[in-house]
């Protein structure tokens, strides 16, 4: 899974405001309101019933160590959807411990392998990746005014691919879906009805309008693939469009590094 550079996450926590109205311009809806479609709940609700219980983040050392910023920057977001929320003093299982005793009732954390959110009073957890997967094509839907019935094309099918491929299966949509292990793909189909493989990536990409990249790879979509009308959510990591794509798609291209996805693991943690 990709690991975060801290020049990825750098400015969050001062343009989580101005991300917050590029949202609005681009799907109508706020971050808070995408990450509620995501998960077909209301924001307000979700809201009014946990936004006394505060939420810790805890900063994990094991395997390549802390990235700096990157707790702070869950803080914030969290701290922006109006919750309580810290980033505890202390690191690993004291930090853990640190959260559950100022009373937190949901925990944030992660390694180089996991990033997910507990729920300490049900137990339940969500991963980032399945919930980014999610909130991207929550965001997808709302930017071209709703997937049902047409095609779109899935590139990734691993752990945020197959959350987003539940979300658009759930809402109609037609997903095309290329891996380059081919075999993932072919894993994803049996709990996503209707998807359909894609065998050559470069023979189908000039196919599609709507697209949503869930993979590391970089530099994949080249400029001959932009159309006036294609619509990207992206929230694969590094971003999988070429430098000459942006002036060309930059008001319907959707990408962050953390915020769609920690926003959806927050409301999806407390349903
Ligand atoms: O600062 C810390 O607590 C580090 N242990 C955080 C490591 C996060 C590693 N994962 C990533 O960089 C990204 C996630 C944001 C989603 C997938 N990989």
């Amino acid at each position: 899974m990709t690991r975060l550079r801290e020049e990825d996450i750098l400015d969050i926590s001062d343009s989580l405001k101005e991300y917050d109205q590029k949202l609005v311009n681009q799907t109508g809806k706020s971050l808070a309101e995408i990450a509620a479609h995501a998960i077909g709940s209301s924001g307000k609700r979700i809201y009014e019933l946990h936004r006394a219980n505060p939420v810790g983040v805890v900063p994990i050392t094991s395997g390549e160590g802390i990235i700096n910023g990157f707790s702070r920057s869950v803080q914030k977001i969290i701290e922006f959807m109006g919750f309580t929320s810290f980033v505890t003093g202390l690191k690993d299982v004291g930090g853990l411990a640190e959260a559950v005793e100022k009373g937190a009732k949901v925990v944030f954390l992660a390694d180089d392998d996991h990033f997910v959110a507990i729920n300490m009073a049900n137990g339940k957890v969500v991963d980032n990746g399945e919930a980014t997967g999610k909130g991207y094509a929550a965001a997808l839907d709302l930017m071209s005014g709703g997937l049902r019935d047409k095609e779109v094309l899935l590139i990734g099918a691993g752990p945020v691919g197959a959350g987003a491929a539940a979300f658009m299966s759930a809402h109609g949509a037609k997903i095309f879906v290329y891996d380059v292990n081919r075999e993932q793909a072919e894993n994803l189909l049996e709990t996503v009805p209707g998807m359909q493989i894609v065998r050559d990536f470069y023979e189908a990409l000039p196919q599609y309008k709507l697209i949503l990249d869930a993979t590391p790879a970089a530099e994949i979509i080249g400029k001959e693939y932009i159309g006036e009308d294609t619509m990207i959510a992206a929230p694969g990591i590094p971003l999988g469009l070429s430098q000459e794509c942006l002036p060309l798609i930059s008001d319907r291209l959707v990408h962050d590094a953390l915020e769609i996805g920690v926003a959806t693991m927050l409301f999806d943690v407390l349903t």
